[in-house]
């Protein structure tokens, strides 16, 4: 850590304005150029403590930066870790207000459920095991640095832009299917922009969970059972406007839309 206390609270204050009033702000290695990931990791840890004490609920956990499609995109080499909230969900074929966002990015993820405690350090054996299902889930991203532009250190304190999600399709169990060789497309007003397979993610989406795991490890914590984990977008992140609909089509578990309004 190269700060105290009173700066990881300042830092992660500024950081929830950003998001209430819709307000970016310059990334905080601007100001602070020689914070560390531990920096980073305390400052998203402060921002989940000052959410859930006004009442908000940690919806499930989410890896970011897990493809190479996204980190070519957003310019970062290594995946990171933070949390959904329970007032990012939006419903699945309805209609999301632009307005509650900055600049909203949409990216197709699969996701896990899972049924019994993950603690790390594990493989991706223990992973498989305790996963219940899969299901498909679009992550609706939105950073609260202006144009969308950080660092690795800077989009973990912001909670790696997470914003919102949706969920629907349907669920698979885990040993059903082949999650590496299941291909996703994203349509965008009917034409397709991004498609790829599970396999985009670390060679197997469950990787994610294992450096999710690991990265829990180190501050002793664990993987709960019944936990909601989005992997990490498979293809680069869209932008979108009012008006815009998303479809994404995944293989063996539906669809999921959504049109911003
Ligand atoms: C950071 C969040 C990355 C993913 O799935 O790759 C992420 C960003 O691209 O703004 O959620
Ligand atoms: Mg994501």
């Amino acid at each position: 850590m190269t700060i105290d206390g009173a700066i990881v609270a300042l830092l992660a204050e500024q950081l929830e304005s950003a998001e209430l009033n819709r307000a970016p702000m310059t990334k905080i290695t601007d100001t602070y150029p020689d914070l560390d990931m531990d920096d980073a990791y305390a400052i998203q840890d402060e921002l989940r403590r000052r959410k859930t004490a006004r009442g908000v609920r940690v919806a499930g956990l989410k890896a970011g930066l897990t493809s190479q499609a996204k980190m070519k995109q957003m310019n970062v080499s290594e995946p990171v870790f933070g949390f959904m909230c329970d007032y990012g969900s939006r419903a699945d074929g309805g209609e999301v207000e632009i307005d509650g966002f900055i600049a909203p990015r949409v990216e197709a993820e699969i996701a896990f459920v899972t049924k019994s405690e993950i603690k790390g350090p594990c493989h991706i054996g223990t992973v498989l095991q305790a996963i219940d299902f899969v299901l498909p889930a679009v992550e609706i991203l939105d950073s609260r640095y202006e144009n969308f532009k950080f660092d690795l250190v800077s989009v973990v304190a912001d909670n790696t832009s997470a914003a919102g999600f949706v969920t629907g399709g349907n669920s698979r169990r885990i040993d059903e299917i082949d999650v590496r060789t299941l291909g996703i497309v994203l349509e965008k007003n009917g034409e397709i922009v991004e498609l790829a397979a599970g396999a985009a993610v670390l060679g197997h989406p469950a990787e994610s969970v294992v450096m999710l795991a690991n990265m829990l490890a180190r501050k002793g914590q664990v993987i709960p059972a019944g936990t909601f984990i989005m992997t990490g977008g498979v293809t680069a992140a869209v932008g979108v406007k009012r008006g815009d609909h998303i479809s994404v089509r995944y293989q063996h578990l539906g669809s999921v839309s959504m049109r911003f309004v």
